[in-house]
């Protein structure tokens, strides 16, 4: 494990708020066990293991009922971790695998099978190499027949650039972490416009409204003693919630790699989901109709 790694939480708050019957936990990882599992030899950081049981335990512990694990980039395009806490998962578990243009359909196949319904293409610079945009719209058209999503990682200053891709995908596409805005530009700014544009304009388009502890400046309640969390972030994932109540997801992201401030406490991050998303009908929709509808519609 890297000498600056922070481990997750060790025994994070039972939530005060209580999630709708069937919550899906829709962004989280495993990483390892490394000795079973290991990190890719192309990783740009090595992790502590975080495995399907402790994953599980704390789907348990929040009151979630499902996940939807995401390959990370420690493993490549390695999916067997991933897999493996699939197809332990008592069903209650489906992925987004990561897959290059190598992949075969009998592995396509057999990744379907084990509960993977995407794929993710990251652009982020620190955590991977570049792969030209023709192999990676040509994995799309791969997919794209069995009903695969693909799920995106970008930096909110890097939209411009890639927007053409996106809207040429021929799936939909799911936005990990609401394209990564600098939170102390303004909700109604040109910046976070043009995402909101991007997902007015696109009905295939969808986000994740998670990750607060990643993208806020003010920090957990602890650090501002505010009574809401992550202050700073809840505008811009309120506002995605009540604009595309139909098209959001939400997930812990645990556990959590990379953070260099502070490790949360995923208990906290469940309560932030109230004030995103305020009535019973719009928490059912992110939590529970949203993914069940992109995870587990067959
Ligand atoms: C996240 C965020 C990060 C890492 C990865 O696959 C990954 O390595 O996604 C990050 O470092 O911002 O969603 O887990």
């Amino acid at each position: 494990m890297d000498p600056d790694w922070l481990p997750f939480h060790p025994h994070p708050a039972k939530p005060r708020f209580t999630p709708p019957p069937g919550a899906v936990d829709a962004h989280c990882h495993v990483f390892g066990p490394a000795d079973k599992f290991p990190f890719a030899p192309e990783r740009k950081y090595t992790p502590c293991d975080a495995s399907k049981e402790q994953l599980f335990a704390l789907r348990d512990h929040l009151g979630f009922s499902r996940n939807v694990v995401v390959q990370a980039t420690c493993h490549g395009n390695d999916n067997r971790a991933l897999v493996d806490a699939l197809v332990h998962s008592e069903g209650r578990a489906r992925g987004v695998a990561s897959v290059g243009r190598d992949v075969s359909d009998a592995e396509l196949q057999a990744l379907h099978q084990a509960g993977v319904r995407g794929t993710r293409f990251n652009f982020v610079r620190r955590l991977v190499d570049f792969t030209p945009r023709a192999v990676l719209a040509e994995i799309a058209g791969r997919i794209a027949p069995l009903g695969w999503h693909v799920v995106v990682y970008f930096e909110a200053q890097d939209l411009p650039e890639l927007w053409d891709f996106f809207t040429a995908l021929p799936t939909t596409v799911v936005v990990d972490h609401m394209g990564r805005p600098d939170v102390t530009k303004p909700v109604d700014g040109p910046e976070f416009e043009l995402f909101v544009k991007l997902l007015s304009e696109h009905g295939n388009i969808w986000s994740k409204v998670s990750c607060p502890e990643r993208l806020s400046k003010s920090g957990p309640p602890a650090l501002d003693g505010e009574q809401n969390p992550y202050r700073d972030v809840l505008p811009f994932a309120r506002r995605l919630v009540e604009n595309f109540p139909d098209r959001v997801l939400w997930g812990t992201d645990w556990p959590h790699p990379n953070l260099k401030n502070h490790m949360p406490d995923d208990g906290l991050l469940v309560d932030f989901i109230p004030h995103i998303a305020p009535t019973a009908e719009l928490q059912k929709k992110l939590l529970v109709d949203n993914p069940m509808h992109l995870y587990w519609a067959d």
